[in-house]
């Protein structure tokens, strides 16, 4: 097997400050602080951040920002335009370009049972080949098509293991609402790196229960937006989750 060092973990562990809400989203998931790209740079950089996550148009304006905290370019995402819930989601970056840009890893969601998930899996495995080609790490995001998946046994855990299978380095999971679900993920999955996305924004205590139960069932680490950038003091809220995975 061939095994990559991976620049987004310290300690075995990682906290990603994920930044695709504008295409994902739109602007409505932003206040004044998190709108300009540079603050959430400079946030990344200041506080201990092991990665950050951008598209390719981001990635252009504040070029080189693998000079200060490792870069992963998302290849592939959702709009806020679409009507449908069920969409084919493909790439719009290569990841040579992705390289160009000084990324050090490359990230695509697949949308689990959507009626377009075999494309999505056939547009992966390639990249995945061609990031091991240039030793670049991958990360899936692996979302349920619709919400009420989540809750389904075993979903989460079935989720990792196609993770591991297709031969990501490391996967972000919605958190399934019960610490059982991920002790199986961890189970199934030993050898995966297992993050956990944030979702919107939670009040902060909540959020930092769920983050210690995820670390608790074994995961490695976070990969979060809203709930560190919506937050009152973004800053703070870095300082308590880096408390949380590395001690
Ligand atoms: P959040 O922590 O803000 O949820 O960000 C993580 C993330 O995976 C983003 O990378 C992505 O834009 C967003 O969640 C998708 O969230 P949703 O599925 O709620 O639209």
């Amino acid at each position: 097997m061939r095994k990559l060092n991976n620049p987004f973990l310290k300690n075995g562990k990682a906290m990603i400050l994920a930044y695709d809400h504008g295409f994902e989203h739109g602007i409505s998931d932003f206040n004044d602080f998190s709108l300009l790209p540079e603050n959430i740079l400079e946030l990344a950089a200041n506080n201990g951040y092991t990665g950050l996550v951008l598209h390719k148009g981001l990635g252009e304006l504040l070029f080189p920002v693998s000079k200060k905290v490792p870069l992963i370019i998302k290849l592939n995402g959702k709009s806020p335009f679409l009507r449908e819930n069920d969409s084919l989601v493909s790439a719009d970056c290569s990841v040579k370009y992705a390289q160009e840009l000084g990324a050090k890893g490359v990230g695509y969601t697949i949308y689990l049972g959507s009626q377009f998930e075999k494309e999505m899996i056939k547009e992966f495995g390639k990249i995945q080949e061609e990031a091991r080609e240039r030793n670049l790490i991958t990360i899936l995001w692996l979302y349920p098509v619709s919400k009420e998946m989540l809750s389904w046994e075993n979903f989460t855990a079935n989720a990792c293991r196609l993770g591991l299978e297709l031969g990501a380095d490391m996967v972000k999971i919605k958190y399934p609402g019960s610490k059982e679900e991920l002790k199986k993920a961890r189970k199934y999955c030993p050898s995966l790196k297992i993050l956990l996305s944030g979702g919107e924004k939670l009040a902060e205590e909540e959020f930092l229960n769920n983050l210690k139960e995820s670390l608790e069932a074994g995961l490695d680490g976070v990969a979060v937006g809203r709930n560190i950038f919506q937050q009152e003091g973004p800053e703070s809220m870095s300082k308590k989750i880096k408390e949380i995975i590395f001690g």
